[in-house]
């Protein structure tokens, strides 16, 4: 059943794209496979491979209803091929092939762009699976070494969603860039990842839920612009991995949220008024708001980097050639060829931060950026709606889109978090106050004790509102002896 809704789950890969009559393809995925599961092996979560995880696999894209949850054993979870289901009739929504039927096989012309935009997709999922392997040692409770793997293994899923797209329209191209997607390694000195933030450490939980606020972000936001694409597969493609993704921006603004509610819950205990005295809070056994402050500082200003640079002829090309589109590209009512169109554009010049008008086509990337952050400011104000009901003066602020960056415009400067332009020596001493220092490395590190026993929390954190798939709060959501 090619187009439909269920999924095949007969094989060793379930599918909605008709992989039983794919011989090629089919062959291509399952010689593929032996690398895929010895690459989780070694580079996915450490040592819980033959725990029982209670987990979610999906059985059908249908919106109404396509998870199932189970206990499964990692390296046994059904990593499937999965589309969103065909609209009839799609035409291209944008570009130079605006109102074209969409393809289904790659434009000729296109191929290599294309391929760039599928493998750096691709590259980031097993990214960000190493990045985490080790978050399971130190997990606050079962409920969240679950939620943890759930991300891990829907990451993995998406790298098998860009693969088969290699596989099935790339050939033996794509079959070579499936197998450097298995080589390539988060932080390696010789082959590391492509994008920068995907070659940082996750040192502790309050990283992995800040990077799942704002990175998994960027996923979506890409995601979405590439759900525009005239190439029909990726549009069904990305289509399903955003449904996937709603949760793990969950996991990361909840677990966020779950923090401060337990450090202002200690505060107001210890009948501590003053969030910033730091000392104090730490006695307490919890993390200071400051501190939470700094990493988002970080984690915000390592996504900013992944939107490229704000001015791009990649960008300009990828949306004439109608590969990729803008945020919610069907939503916006204009010509959609952006030949005479300006956008507004921050840059650096002489020193000072200006907005300039410049061709709404070379500033792609900074628009799907500022649609980032105001996607990511609701996060925000649900985190200082937290601290504002326990009665604190503190807020917590996204930095300013220059702050701290190593792409684009801004990796020239030095900006502090409120927009303000710095000296070198301004710079290195304001940066102990806005970005995690070592001493913060090793406070978090000391919080970091497993809890492993059903219904508890570690103490630095609050449990959820409500369990996974209603399940109660002493739920075992992860049998670590399997
Ligand atoms: N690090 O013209 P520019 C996700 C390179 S996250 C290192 O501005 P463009 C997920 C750039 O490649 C979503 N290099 O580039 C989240 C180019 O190099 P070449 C991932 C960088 O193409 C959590 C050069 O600089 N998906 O799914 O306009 C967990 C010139 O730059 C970086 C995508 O990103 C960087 N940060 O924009 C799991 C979608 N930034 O080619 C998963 C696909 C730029 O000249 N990718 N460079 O050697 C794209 O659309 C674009 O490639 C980018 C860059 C937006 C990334
Ligand atoms: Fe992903
Ligand atoms: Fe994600």
């Amino acid at each position: 059943m090619p187009d439909g809704l269920d999924v095949d789950y007969d094989g060793l890969i379930p599918n909605n794209v008709g992989l039983s009559q794919d011989a090629r393809v089919r062959r291509a995925l399952e010689t593929w496979h032996p690398g895929y599961i010895d690459w989780w092996r070694d580079m996915g979560p450490e040592g819980f491979q033959d725990a029982l995880v209670y987990l979610r696999t999906a059985v059908s894209v249908d919106p109404a209803g396509w998870a199932k949850f189970g206990f499964v054993r990692m390296p046994e979870y059904k990593w499937g091929i999965l589309l969103a289901p065909a609209v009839a009739d799609r035409t291209i929504g944008f570009g130079l092939h605006r109102g074209e039927e969409v393809w289904q096989e790659v434009p000729g012309e296109y191929r290599a762009m294309l391929r760039r935009l599928l493998v750096i997709q691709g590259d980031t999922e097993p990214a960000s699976v190493e990045q985490q392997r080790h978050l399971g040692a130190t997990a606050p409770s079962l409920y969240d070494l679950r939620n943890l793997f759930q991300v891990n293994v829907e990451e993995g899923r998406h790298l098998w969603a860009m693969v088969y797209l290699l596989q099935k329209h790339f050939g033996a191209d794509g079959r070579e860039e499936a197998e450097e997607l298995l080589r390539r390694r988060s932080g390696h000195i010789d082959t590391p990842r492509m994008l920068g933030a995907f070659n940082e450490a996750t040192p502790d939980w309050l990283s992995f839920f800040m990077f799942t606020t704002f990175t998994d972000r960027d996923g979506k936001m890409q995601l979405a612009a590439l759900a525009q694409s005239g190439f029909d597969p990726l549009s069904r493609t990305c289509r399903f991995m955003l449904t996937e993704e709603a949760h793990h921006m969950f996991v990361g603004e909840s677990g966020v949220a779950r923090v401060i509610e337990r450090t202002c819950a200690a505060m107001r205990e210890a009948g501590i008024d003053d969030a910033t005295d730091v000392a104090a809070v730490r006695r307490l056994g919890v993390i200071d708001l400051p501190l939470i402050q700094r990493k988002m500082n970080l984690h915000c200003s390592l996504t900013f980097d992944l939107f490229g640079n704000e001015i791009s002829t990649n960008a300009a090309n990828a949306f004439n050639a109608g590969l990729k589109g803008r945020y919610r590209e069907d939503r916006i009512d204009d010509d959609h060829l952006l030949a005479t169109a300006t956008y507004p554009v921050l840059r650096l010049v002489d020193g000072l931060v200006v907005r300039e008008e410049v061709p709404a086509l070379s500033s792609l990337n900074m628009r799907l950026r500022d649609d980032f952050v105001a996607d990511v400011e609701g996060s925000v104000a649900r985190w200082n709606r937290v601290i504002e009901r326990a009665g604190f003066a503190f807020r917590l602020t996204l930095p300013h889109v220059g702050f701290n960056r190593r792409i684009g415009e801004f990796a020239r400067g030095h900006l502090a978090p409120d927009g303000t332009v710095l000296t070198q020596a301004a710079w290195q001493q304001l940066m102990p106050e806005v970005l995690p220092t070592a001493q913060d490395g090793a406070y978090l590190e000391s919080l970091m004790r497993p809890e492993r026993r059903p219904g508890v929390f570690a103490g630095w954190i609050a449990p959820p509102k409500a369990g996974i798939d209603s399940k109660p709060g002493d739920f075992e959501y992860v049998r670590i002896e399997g």
